[in-house]
């Protein structure tokens, strides 16, 4: 930066001195930018300056805190990459600071008075994470199994008793008193190696499909129980991994035993917020895709969970059980009753007021917890630290990046949406974790430009109540990328004709064309969107790009799926301000004969049927959304072979490779936009080859990274693995555990006690915005 600013001094002073006229302030990038360019008015001389270093800074620019003279920059490189500095704006002297002193440079424009006392509350999380590897690398950040599988793999190389961990792991595991995998017998390595060696010359000598029970109890007398495998191959394979692992580990060897191992059969998902049920809950407050997901989740654990008892050649049941809260008043749904078997499952259930029920139903511990949203994960990580359980979390949405500069100006927001409370307990769940999934890369670390939910709780402050001088890291190796999928038994093709649920089809018929509509409007393609009417979905976007654009309204009509038709029928005033919208739209441009607006609709079997009748009418499928945490709509009209153009501000950007899945749409440049729609389906009219390459592109890239099956395969070997880990780590995770205790009595408790708790799981503040 000194030698940026020398380059071009004279126009730099100018710049600082106008950035420090206005008094203390806290500056974006577009701010310091519309700045010089009011600064330095010749044309040619601001790109000069632009395009020299002083650019390539102030494009890495996160934020400036001014604060005369001084001018503080947080400087984001990359990915969990960053920088601070302070320059003083009369002399241009450039001093790198600590992130302490950059927040405490920006807490004097919020608070002085705080920002200069001594005693001022500071959390630092990253103490106790010394001794824990870290990733180096940005692109590898999300990888964390992965990473220490690496880990451990060097931890457990060497002498041969470098792999008494591993031998000591395998003799603690045990299912309902029952010994599994070894037995005291095999109380040292070389032990267990030089049985591994008989025992896999005695089983290779049986037919590979042998049952295990056919030779079990010749294993059993050289120390070997049951989990190692359902027939003879399988035990094979199975002993030949643990041999080599002992004779000399590798990771790919780790991540293969890790995946085997008979450990996880009873979890306890916490899910609390909204209405968590299986029918009419959907647009309900705070209900949306994370309802969908945890219940897909659960189907598709439970079914991997069974695949694998039954490769492992064992009789356990497995359990899952949702925890959710009981509301009283549960408008016509079944949130109000206590237990619920989960639908399309053998052995999992939704369980609301839980506590020692748990314990009760599960006749012991879980071997896993996980938790969803920050308060599912709160009661989670109280519960797992309380049970010493493996705690996995989960948070689609972190709120802390859905409102600039929620932190420091936490104080303003603090009656309405409670900040205060909700960062502190998500610093409380993610710190507890012993690993985390996210949906994506840009949930943890973000992209180029715009930092990463997660990565916003690296340093902050909130002025007045505490600063967060370390408060997570996202080279952490428990940050994990598992994508959700879409229940393909709902959500399948157009074209498997033979499974369609044609039941639905003459109401659906009948929700896109009414008796009013002409031949012509039946005729065209339809581009389709359906989501809640938040202001973030931007579904009035996406009419008035349609409406503007006369191109793109001769080539297709528009259904919306979402929110009432009748304002006075929402009780909430962000979906009313959007209805009203709507309907302004409609008028303006004068839709009527081009769109079709359905209200909210709750039976997904029903919206599966519509999307694949969009894709009959050779439709698009459009994500339109300011912001978009995942959107589990892209994956179902993908599922269903419906080309998709999604927002390409959040996951849809990593869920759509563009051009080739599908396309990615700028919810902030209308025009390009549908524009961008217009040409694709002018490209199709004159060639029909090429609707279906887009189709048939979103399907493969389904199949390849996001079906349901990849998410449980991973989360479970998460589970595994860190199941492990956390036995190796164990006394800096103690250590961490007491300060997080600490944390939780001193702050969150007495934070929440000034809270306002009402019945209505939406007024809590409809969090999902
Ligand atoms: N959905 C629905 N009816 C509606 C609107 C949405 O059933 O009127 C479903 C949609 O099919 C998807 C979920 O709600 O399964 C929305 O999830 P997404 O991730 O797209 O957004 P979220 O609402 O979680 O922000
Ligand atoms: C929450 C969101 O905001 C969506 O983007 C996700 O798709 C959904 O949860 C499920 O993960």
């Amino acid at each position: 930066m000194p030698d940026a600013l020398r380059q071009s001094r004279y126009h730099m002073k100018r710049c600082f001195s106008r950035f420090t006229g206005m008094g203390k302030r806290l500056m974006k990038f577009q701010h310091l930018k519309d700045e010089i360019d009011e600064t330095i008015d010749d044309k040619v001389e601001r790109s000069k300056v632009l395009e020299g270093s002083i650019g390539d800074i102030l494009s890495s620019t996160h934020e400036a805190a001014v604060v005369p003279p001084y001018v503080g920059f947080a400087i984001r490189h990359n990915p969990g990459v960053w920088d601070y500095v302070k320059v003083d704006a009369d002399s241009l002297s450039v001093d790198i600071i600590t992130s302490t002193d950059y927040l405490k440079l920006k807490e004097v424009i919020f608070d002085e008075n705080w920002a200069k006392d001594e005693n001022a509350l500071e959390i630092d999380f990253g103490t106790f994470d010394a001794n824990i590897p870290r990733l180096a690398l940005s692109s590898s950040i999300g990888n964390g199994v992965g990473y220490i599988s690496k880990f451990m793999t060097s931890m457990l190389s060497g002498k041969t008793e470098s792999a008494k961990p591993l031998m000591d792991y395998l003799l603690t595991l045990e299912r309902n008193g029952e010994k599994l995998m070894i037995n005291e017998t095999l109380n040292t390595v070389a032990k267990l190696q030089a049985a591994l060696v008989i025992a896999q010359l005695f089983v290779a000598a049986h037919p590979k499909d042998t049952p295990y029970q056919n030779f079990e109890q010749r294993l059993k007398e050289w120390g070997f129980e049951k989990g190692w495998g359902d027939n003879a191959e399988r035990v094979r394979q199975t002993m030949k991994i643990v041999s080599e692992i002992l004779e000399a580990p590798d990771p790919l060897n780790m991540e293969a035993f890790f995946s085997r191992l008979p450990v996880i059969y009873n979890i306890v998902i916490f899910s609390v917020h909204g209405y968590f049920g299986q029918a009419d809950v959907l647009g309900l407050p705070d209900t949306g895709g994370q309802v969908v997901y945890i219940l897909d989740q659960v189907r598709a654990l439970e079914e991997e969970m069974l695949l694998r008892i039954k490769q492992q050649g064992l009789n356990v049941k497995p359990q899952i059980l949702v925890v959710t809260r009981l509301i009283p008043d549960a408008k016509g749904n079944k949130c109000s009753q206590e237990m619920e078997p989960t639908v399309n499952t053998m052995h999992s259930h939704i369980l609301r007021d839980a506590t020692a029920k748990i314990l009760g139903l599960m006749e012991g511990k879980p071997d896993l917890i996980i938790g969803n949203y920050t308060d599912g994960n709160l009661v989670a990580s109280l519960v797992a630290s309380k049970l010493g359980v493996p705690l996995g979390t989960i948070a689609h949405a972190l709120e802390k990046t859905k409102y600039e500069d929620s932190d420091v100006k936490w104080k303003d927001l603090d009656s309405k949406y409670h900040f205060s409370c909700q960062f502190t307990a998500d610093m409380i769940a993610m710190n507890a974790a012993d690993f985390i999934i996210t949906s994506t890369y840009q949930e943890i670390a973000g992209s180029k430009n715009r930092a990463g939910q997660y990565e916003s709780h690296v340093a902050f402050t909130m002025p007045g109540l505490y600063r967060v001088v370390s408060g997570i890291n996202v080279f952490d190796p428990k940050f994990n990328i598992a994508a959700p999928g879409a229940d393909q038994s709902v959500y399948f093709p157009f074209s498997e004709k033979q499974k369609r649920f044609a039941k639905f089809q003459p109401a659906i018929e009948q929700l896109l064309y009414s008796k009013q509509e002409n031949e012509e409007h039946i005729k065209k393609p339809i581009i389709f969107s359906m989501a809640r009417l938040d202001t973030v979905k931007n579904i009035t976007g996406l009419t008035e790009w349609y409406g503007k654009n006369k191109r793109l309204r001769n080539l297709v009509n528009l259904v919306i799926v979402g929110g009432f038709f009748d304002p006075s029928k929402s009780k909430d005033r962000e979906e009313m301000a959007e209805i009203k919208k709507m309907h302004g739209l409609i008028e303006k441009y004068q839709l009527k004969g081009h769109i079709r607006w359905i209200a909210a609709q709750t039976d997904r079997y029903r919206n599966s049927e519509l999307y694949r009748c969009i894709a009959d009418t050779k439709g698009a499928f459009v994500q339109p959304a300011l912001y978009e945490a995942f959107g589990l709509t892209v994956i179902e009209a993908m599922n269903c072979g419906l080309p998709t153009f999604a927002t390409n501000q959040g996951g849809p950007a990593e869920i759509i490779v563009d051009g080739v899945s599908g396309f990615h749409i700028d919810p902030y440049n209308g025009d390009e936009t549908s524009n961008k729609i217009a040409d694709f389906f002018e490209k199709c009219k004159g060639d029909s080859r090429y609707w279906n390459r887009m189709s048939q592109g979103g399907l493969k890239r389904i199949d390849e990274c996001y079906t349901w099956k990849i998410y449980a395969n991973k989360v479970l070997n998460m589970g595994l693995a860190y199941g492990f880990w956390r036995q190796l780590n164990k006394e800096q995770k103690q250590a961490k555990q007491r300060y997080i205790d600490i944390f939780y009595n001193l702050q969150l408790r007495k934070l929440a006690k000034n809270l306002g708790i009402t019945d209505d799981p939406g007024s809590v503040k409809n969090r999902k915005k």
